[in-house]
């Protein structure tokens, strides 16, 4: 057994503990083994009188080893080292020097005392995995600082600062210089008395109304994942029946929801984030330094890259094409920023300081000295061609260029333009300060080093880079493209708009694809069937088509694939939309519930396959990626591929 994984030193009958098991301290089989064969043998070693558990690295325990949930757990399991810990005679002191997350908290929960670097924080972020503490979070949490503030960090994933958890009774001291000196400097004042532990606060019933109340606040955020309340109901055991009786309630629920299809989908995507954010292929290429960053266009996708730009830090240039626009542009980032303060992302100060990092100007000309510069003017070849055109003449040779584009070939936007390893296309999607979402498209000249920068910005703006080839709609929306024509198919098979949406929305999607293209406007896809048929393409005519013809836009002109009431966003079944679309209906057995969500979610997986065959995207996870950061696809079932996948090894029995 390696015991380089936690290092032992003593000086004063004090010894210290440092994890060393980078890159973030988690708690492998390996470390637990370790960990309890130490405090076996500390307990036993007469000459320790108390145990400093400190960390390597920038993070102290950033939890349980999660790439070990794929397999049964092993012993010694994480409650039990815990526990052993929590009734040695000799006091712990955990000493955090950085996240103390999942395991991480729990194992510093378990200490008798704790001590925080000034820039240490504490949380249990399993319900984001799908899962629930599962070493003794739910009952020791709530013993140290209560049950509403310990509800809110288990059910909430918050986390703790180290002031905050001064205030809340969780930190016994924040060092106010070197954490380790101060924490063996703390323990040597020990006399050895041991403070009560966590098992023996009382804890009182608030009553049913407390309950139901949590569980309703907890109903509404928690959008299809059941750890949330799967947590709450384990605080509850142990409030009921006391803390013995919430370990086991705990233990069982983690051990359940460990298994469960919706927590392998979230570490699933946990893992597939991780690898987006830093491509093997890019490792040690060092991205290209951004501090002031040009954007063309004021409209709602330029306001909003410029918002999210400001608010990563960056100098911003936004520029229009005069000053009636361009003060309108300025005035939609101003606009995100004060939305920004009422959701709470930031405060009064915070949004002044993101806008005055905004300047607005007319013309390219200010664009000369960005390290950066991004295009989102309309969607039309030739206006896109003649700022690349100014932009060379403006910009320096190494100054990054990138189109917004979402359906035009990056390739002739800047066709035998000077220094093409500059140039790139940055897919944002709208709102761009909102959505995680980034399509990151090198074109066949594009450097390494561009690329690398491209990936960087993305991590940057707190966005998830997916790398796509370039081709017609990139990844996103080529499989939406799919999904729409496997949703009209279904039509002509009888179902109806509002069956279809409410299948996707019974699946998890926040919004169904007719709903969703009312929302957008029908005269967009239009456009750009009628723009394909124009250039030879055999379309038929098909039922988006008849309703187009017929002044049925969608929302904007008041219906579309549905009725709506004039002001009214609710959408109603539309008798007019029906006649449309009967005469294409095809007899024969009418689809319905989890048939249709089946068809319209192996659509997507289909085509993610064929886009991931054509080397157009690396990994099926990135498809993934792409479908739940661009699409509204439910976190809590991994993505198309991920979910067709498991469907299929459910069907056959597959490993
Ligand atoms: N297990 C395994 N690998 C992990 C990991 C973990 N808990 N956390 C991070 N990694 C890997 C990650 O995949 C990446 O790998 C590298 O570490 C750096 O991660 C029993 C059941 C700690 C705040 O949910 O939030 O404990 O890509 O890029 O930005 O009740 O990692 O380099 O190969 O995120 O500095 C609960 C998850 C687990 C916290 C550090 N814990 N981690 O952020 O680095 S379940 C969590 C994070 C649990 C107990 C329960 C962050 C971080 P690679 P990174 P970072």
């Amino acid at each position: 057994m390696t015991n380089d994984l936690i290092r032992r030193s003593d000086s004063d009958g004090i010894a210290l503990l440092t994890l060393a098991n980078p890159p973030v301290n988690a708690l492998s089989l390996a470390v637990r083994q370790r960990l309890a064969a130490l405090t076996a043998e500390l307990e036993a070693d007469e000459s320790v009188r108390a145990v400093v558990l400190a960390a390597e690295g920038r993070v102290f325990v950033g939890g349980a080893d999660i790439a070990e949930f794929d397999r049964p757990p092993e012993a010694p399991h994480l409650p039990d080292v815990i526990a052993a810990i929590e009734a040695s005679r000799k006091p712990w002191i955990a000493a955090l020097n950085g996240a103390a997350l999942g395991g991480g908290a729990e194992l510093a929960l378990g200490c008798h005392y704790r001590i925080f670097a000034d820039t240490a924080r504490l949380g249990l972020p399993e319900t984001s995995l799908g899962l629930i503490p599962g070493a003794g979070g739910t009952q020791r949490l709530p013993r140290r600082i209560g049950l509403a503030p310990a509800i809110e960090v288990i059910t909430a994933g918050r986390t703790l600062s180290a002031a905050e958890a001064r205030e809340a009774g969780l930190a016994d001291r924040i060092a106010a210089g070197e954490l380790i000196p101060e924490a063996l400097a703390f323990a040597r004042t020990l006399d050895g008395a041991l403070p009560l532990p966590a098992s023996a606060a009382p804890l009182a019933d608030p009553g049913p109304a407390f309950w139901d109340e949590a569980r309703a606040r907890i109903a509404r955020a928690a959008r299809g994942n059941p750890a949330p309340a799967a947590a709450l109901e384990a605080i509850r055991a142990g409030v009921a029946e006391g803390f013995a009786a919430g370990l086991r309630a705990e233990r069982e629920t983690f051990l359940r929801l460990r298994a469960s299809d919706e927590a392998a989908a979230l570490r699933h995507l946990f893992f597939a984030e991780r690898a987006a954010l830093r491509p093997a292929a890019l490792r040690g290429i060092e991205p290209v330094p951004l501090t002031r960053a040009g954007v063309i266009g004021g409209g709602t996708m330029g306001s909003g890259i410029a918002a999210a730009l400001a608010a990563a830090g960056l100098e911003v240039r936004l520029t229009e094409t005069g000053p009636e626009s361009l003060a309108a542009g300025l005035e939609r980032v101003e606009a995100i920023f004060e939305a920004q303060v009422k959701r709470g992302l930031t405060d009064r100060a915070g949004a002044a300081e993101r806008m005055a990092r905004v300047t607005g100007t007319v013309g390219l000309g200010a664009l000369a000295d960005c390290d950066l510069v991004i295009e989102a003017v309309f969607e039309d070849l030739a206006v896109k061609r003649r700022v690349f055109e100014e932009l060379v003449r403006l910009c320096g040779p190494e100054a990054i260029l990138a189109t917004n584009t979402s359906y035009l070939d990056p390739e002739r936007i800047v066709e035998g333009l000077p220094h093409p390893h500059r140039f790139i296309a940055l897919h944002f999607f709208s709102p761009a300060q909102v959505m995680k979402l980034l399509e990151i498209v090198p074109l066949a000249a594009t450097a390494p080093r561009t690329l690398a920068t491209g990936v960087a910005l993305a991590a940057r703006l707190g966005k998830i880079p997916v790398q796509a080839g370039n081709g017609e709609g990139f990844i996103g929306n080529r499989i939406l493209k799919r999904y729409r024509a496997e949703a009209e198919a279904l039509l002509l098979a009888g179902a109806t708009p509002t069956e279809i949406d409410e299948a996707m929305r019974a699946f998890g999607l926040g919004m169904g694809p007719f709903e969703m293209q009312d929302m957008a406007g029908l005269d967009i896809a239009f456009r750009a069937r009628e723009a394909a048929r124009a250039l030879g393409q055999d379309l038929p005519e098909g039922p988006g088509d008849r309703l187009v013809r017929a002044g049925r836009l969608g929302r904007k002109s008041g219906g579309g694939w549905y009725d709506y009431a004039p002001g009214s966003r609710l959408p109603q079944p539309s008798p007019e939309a029906a006649a449309l679309i009967a005469p294409l209906v095809t007899p024969g057995p009418r689809p319905s519930g989890t048939e249709i969500a089946d068809r319209l979610i192996a659509a997507m997986a289909e085509e993610g396959q064929r886009i991931c065959d054509e080397g157009l995207a690396q990994s099926p996870s990135d498809i993934d990626l792409v479908e739940v950061h661009g699409y509204g696809f439910p976190r809590h079932k991994g993505g198309p591929m991920f979910h067709a996948a498991r469907k299929t090894r459910s069907r056959t029995g597959g490993a």
